[in-house]
């Protein structure tokens, strides 16, 4: 976002043009996924978990208008700066990344903090699928079906304190499989924040899978933040830890560029970027624009920021 400027996606950038060609064509692709992810993993999830993420299909989508960005595309057209800045450069270096053992621990101001091994987080709490328009600042948009649970599940386990305002996501740092950190882009590893209200909403998730599969590892494997009604920096990937905090934790692209990138990061297509303008997007897969919508359509988070002037704390 700093480096280049794809403030529009250029056809020529666009991996796939495939529209979408119902179910078994992403069944077919699914499965040819799943059997590379896995022997590129060397470590598959066990038959009971994938068993868990099976059955997740996306027969429809909430609006007629969202039909999900095909499977290729939403798996070699990604952002993933510790990979490498082009779109298509985390696919190609997650190779040695290592996805297991994993853990994440979860603590700060609670009273219950705790360290969950992945396999006790994909078991955790219900499984949910949600197809969702996710919205990069960059001025692009794909709609995923994503698998995962709600954060707010997980804050609640661990109890937070009266005291806590924020959570502060950290991500994966590892200069070995990592190619991409040996560049001063961000300042990692890479971090995020919300506030613990917007945490504990409901539509925020943590996905651990897509299109009803593992995640790979270019959509932020094994456990990432999805937050549908921000720009899609706020939606760390490869998560390791998790901290309730009192204060606005300090942010990767937010340390970057404040004026560019700021905490909240609402979709807003009223406030532009410093620039370009955020008035329209192009879904991948698609060649005429579309309107981004305010809180990119989720209107049912607009509550939680009634008073405050969205121009100022975007
Ligand atoms: N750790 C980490 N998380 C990250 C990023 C990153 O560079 N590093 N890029 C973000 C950006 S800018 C976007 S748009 C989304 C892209 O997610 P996707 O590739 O799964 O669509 O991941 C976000 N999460
Ligand atoms: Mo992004």
């Amino acid at each position: 976002m700093l480096i280049r400027r794809p403030s529009d996606v250029l056809p020529s950038e666009i991996t796939s043009r495939e529209l979408y060609q119902g179910r078994r064509h992403f069944l077919q692709q699914g499965a040819g996924l799943a059997l590379t992810g896995a022997a590129a993993l060397g470590m598959p999830w066990t038959a009971a978990q994938a068993a868990a993420l099976k059955g997740f299909m996306p027969d429809k989508s909430p609006h007629p208008d969202d039909k999900p960005t095909p499977l290729k595309d939403v798996t070699s057209y990604n952002n993933y700066y510790e990979f490498g800045v082009d779109k298509d450069e985390p696919a190609k270096n997650v190779g040695a990344f290592k996805l297991r053992p994993w853990t994440v621990t979860v603590d700060g101001l609670c009273n219950k903090p705790k360290t969950f091994g992945i396999e006790d987080l994909l078991k955790f709490a219900p499984l949910e699928e949600r197809i969702y328009r996710m919205r990069c600042v960059e001025g692009w948009s794909m709609v995923i079906p994503w698998i995962g649970f709600q954060l707010g599940a997980l804050l609640r386990a661990v109890e937070p304190q009266g005291s806590a305002k924020f959570v502060e996501f950290t991500t994966a740092f590892d200069s070995k499989t990592m190619p991409g950190v040996k560049y001063a882009v961000l300042d990692w590893p890479y971090k995020e924040g919300l506030r613990l209200d917007e945490a504990k909403h409901p539509l925020t998730l943590l996905a651990l899978g897509l299109y009803g599969e593992e995640l790979l590892a270019q959509n932020g494997a094994p456990i990432r933040l999805v937050v549908p009604w921000k720009y899609g920096f706020k939606g760390a990937k490869s998560i390791v830890h998790i901290r309730l905090v009192e204060k606005m934790p300090a942010t990767a692209w937010n340390k970057a560029a404040p004026n560019e990138y700021g905490f909240y990061s609402n979709v807003n297509p009223a406030v532009d970027h410093p620039r370009w303008s955020q008035a329209t997007e192009r879904r991948i897969g698609e060649f005429s624009k579309r309107k981004t919508l305010p809180f990119n359509g989720y209107s049912e988070v607009a509550s939680l920021y009634s008073g405050m002037d969205l121009k100022k704390f975007f």
